[in-house]
Formats: structure tokens, sequence, C-alpha cells
């Protein structure tokens, strides 16, 4: 039996995939509006394949409860968030599960953390956690870390797909969460230490973040020589050894955004090229703001002129805000432009930010001026809609003659 400890992005389709290839599962979460609407087998989600996954796993028999439960296996997806202040990722509700776990957990047990924390973090707070109960670790319970690496926006194909790291310090463990993973995950599945895989997840998107602010470097670097950065990327993408990402309005979502300040807050002096990355995706809604301000300038508008942002989420086709450019935009405009600005996104159907539409037409009707911040796959198709208005594309997917870029 399989226990899984927070039904969020990450712990509902792991327990699902669980459920559905032959585990019995229980998923728990503390909110009683998340556990209610799992039991209510109607659940609604936006995540390609979610909605058929919970309904093969209803027919197989998960069960949802606020409670934790006996079992062999613990999954604890839980959020990690970090201090804004020290840079430090907050382990309290990992630890806080772990806790919970403990008084219920048989002899033997093993409980897996997939929630992404820094390094040492496990031996730091778990260990301790577990120890405190008079319990010796990789004894009495077993601890592991399987960090998650799935992407929204195709979770359930990278859940089946990618490779996994499974990190334990007792080796004989490590390969049977090894074979119990491959049940649904068909990706090279590699058993290492509990403190290499927790480098390895932290790393990952550190890459990916450090790669980001090179490619928003070169967006400043081409502005400054009026040169056009995606055409520079592409060729040099064309070498064999080169792979740039794009630039973009800034980086948001809770993982690429976040998980590098950990390596910054725990090596303050070893970190440098990583904090100055930071820094400079930080400073991409700051870019963007110049820009409109630029292409206001170069247009002759004034500031009667309307202005409209589309897309409010991280990145497009989700509809998850955590960290987005576009809020961060909205927190400077405040302070440094003249004028509103209007907002759309057509996967944010909540009222979050003023001045916001819930329709495209009106959205589009009501702006001179258009920043594509999101390239939801709705503004591609809806692209000749934007003609005749002075567009500022952020993603280089708008190909009219009235579109400045980055
Ligand atoms: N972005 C750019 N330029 C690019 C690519 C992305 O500006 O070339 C921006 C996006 O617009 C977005 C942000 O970066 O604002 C992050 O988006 P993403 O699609 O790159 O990644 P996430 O945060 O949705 O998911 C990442 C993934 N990590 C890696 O690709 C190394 C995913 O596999 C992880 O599971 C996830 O973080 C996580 O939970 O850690």
């Amino acid at each position: 039996m399989i226990n899984v400890i927070g039904l969020g992005y990450i712990g509902l389709p792991t327990a699902l995939a669980f459920a559905t290839s032959g585990h019995e599962v229980v998923g728990s979460d503390c909110s009683q509006e998340v556990v209610e609407q799992l039991q209510s087998d109607v659940a609604k989600f936006n995540e390609p394949g979610l909605d058929e996954l919970y309904r093969e796993a209803l027919d197989k028999g998960i069960r949802f409860s606020q409670r934790y439960e006996r079992a062999d296996v613990y999954v604890v997806a839980v959020p990690t968030p970090y201090d804004k202040f020290t840079n430090k990722v907050d382990p309290s509700h990992v630890v806080d599960a772990v806790d919970k776990i403990l008084d219920v957990a048989p002899q033997g047990a093993i409980i897996v953390v997939e929630s992404t924390l820094s390094p040492g973090a496990i031996r730091k707070h778990v260990r301790a956690c577990v120890e405190r109960r008079g319990l010796t670790p990789d004894k009495d319970v077993y601890l592991a870390h399987a960090p998650e690496r799935i992407i929204p926006g195709a979770m359930l194909r990278e859940l089946r797909e990618n490779n996994r790291i499974i990190g334990c310090d007792a080796p004989e463990i490590g390969e049977r969460l090894k074979t119990l993973y491959s049940a649904f995950c068909n990706g090279q599945i590699v058993v290492t230490d509990v403190q290499t895989a927790e480098m390895c997840k932290v790393v990952e998107n550190t890459f990916r973040a450090v790669n980001i602010a090179f490619a928003n470097e070169l967006a400043r670097i081409c502005r400054y020589e009026e040169m056009d950065v995606y055409e520079v990327i592409r060729i040099c993408n064309m070498h064999p050894r080169v792979n740039i990402l794009q630039p973009g309005p800034g980086v948001g979502g809770h993982c690429i955004s976040v998980d590098p300040r950990f390596l910054i807050g725990d090596y303050p002096s070893l970190a440098k090229v990583i904090a100055a990355a930071m820094e400079t995706n930080d400073s991409a809604p700051d870019f963007v703001l110049e820009r409109i301000r630029a292409i206001m300038r170069k247009e002759g508008m004034t500031d009667t002129t309307r202005v409209g942002l589309y897309g409010l989420t991280y990145k497009e086709n989700v509809d998850d805000v955590r960290e987005s450019p576009t809020l961060q935009l909205l927190e400077l405009q405040r302070r440094r432009l003249a004028q509103p600005l209007n907002v759309y996104d057509p996967y944010v159907t909540r009222d979050l930010v003023e001045r916001q539409y819930h329709d495209l037409d009106e959205f589009l009707a009501a702006n001179d001026l258009v920043v594509i911040m999101v390239k939801h796959r709705e503004i591609i198709d809806a692209m000749e809609k934007l003609r005749g208005k002075v567009v500022l594309d952020c993603h280089n997917v708008c190909k009219l003659p009235n579109a400045y870029k980055l």
C-alpha cells in the first residue's frame, strides 16, 4: 500500500499513476476542499490526460483522505517554499508531513520525498525529525529522495517517459523503489545516494535558469546594436555543441525561478555565476517595460495610449500564475508607467488583477499596443487579429509587420 501525501501538481498525478499501475493507493491532503473535490468523482483538471487518468484510478479503487494511513511506502509531495531573505529552502511542510507519517508508519516503512529540497536538507531536517522520535533512520524507517522532473503541460507523458533519480542511502531499498517506480516509469531509473539526488534536481533547474539568463543577456546586447537576437541564436544553435535557450519577458513558475536560489543561499561565496544569472532573469520584466516605453516613443504614442498585456500565467498553455513575469511587470508599472495596463489570459478565468479582461476580442479592441507576454496557443492561432495594432512580441511568434521584438 502506498500513501501519497500532498495532492497538488505532483502528488496527484503520481498517486494516479501508481493506482493505475496495480498498486493500492490512498492520497492524503490537509485541505478538506481538495479531498472532497477528489472524492466527489467529478474533479476536472487543466492538464492533458489528467481527467482520464483520474477516472481510471477511481475505477481501480484509489481513495482520498485528510488522514495519513498505515502503508509500506509514503510519497511526500508537499510545497517547499524558499525564504526570500536568506534564499534558503523552507522544509517545514516536508518535516511536518514526515512527523505525521511517523505517527502511523509501521517498522521498516519507506518515506520517499519527491518535493524539491536543497542538497543536504534531508539529512539536516528529515533525518533529524526521525531521530527526535527515538527512531533510527535507514533501520526503523527508510528515507529516500525521488525528485519529480515533470513539466506542466506534458506531465503525464513525462511521468511515463522521463528518466528518474532515486536517492537512497540504503542501496537495497533504492533497488526496491526502482522496481516500484518502474510500474509506470519507462525511462531509465538511476539509483544514487540521497544528497546526490537532491543536488541533481536543483542543478537541472539551475542549468536551465543560467542558460535562459544568457539568452536574456544576449537579447539586451543585440537590442543595444539593434540586431535580431533570435536570428543570432538560431544560427549559433546550428553549431553541433551550442544550444542556447530563448530570451523572454522573465522566468516564472515555482521551479526554475526558485531552485537556483537554494544554491545561492547555501553557497553564497561559491554560486557566483548563478547569482548573476538570477539577477538577469529577475530584471527581465524591467527590460520589457523599457521596451514598451521605447516603442511608445518611436510610435509617437502618448500617456493616453492604451497598453494591454496578453498572458498572465508563467508560461504557455497552463493556468499556473506562480512567479508570473506579467504579475511582476504589473507591480513595476504601478511605479513607473503613466497609464494603467490592461490584462487578459484565456487560462485565468477568475479575477486576479485590476483591468483584467475575459474575452480576447474585447481585450484587443481596448488596446492600441499589445504585449505578448505568454505564447498561448490561442494567440498563435489568432495572430491575424493583431493586424493594425502595435505589438511587442516577447516570444518571437508574431510575423506581422507591425510587431516589435524584445
Ligand atoms: N523560459 C524562457 N526561455 C526558455 C525556456 C523557458 O524564458 O527558453 C521561461 C518560461 O517562459 C517560464 C520559465 O522559463 O517562465 C520556466 O519554464 P520551463 O518550461 O522551462 O520550466 P518549468 O518551470 O515549467 O519546469 C521545470 C522543468 N525543469 C527542467 O526543464 C530542467 C521540469 O522538468 C521540472 O520538473 C520543473 O521545473 C520542476 O518542478 O522543478
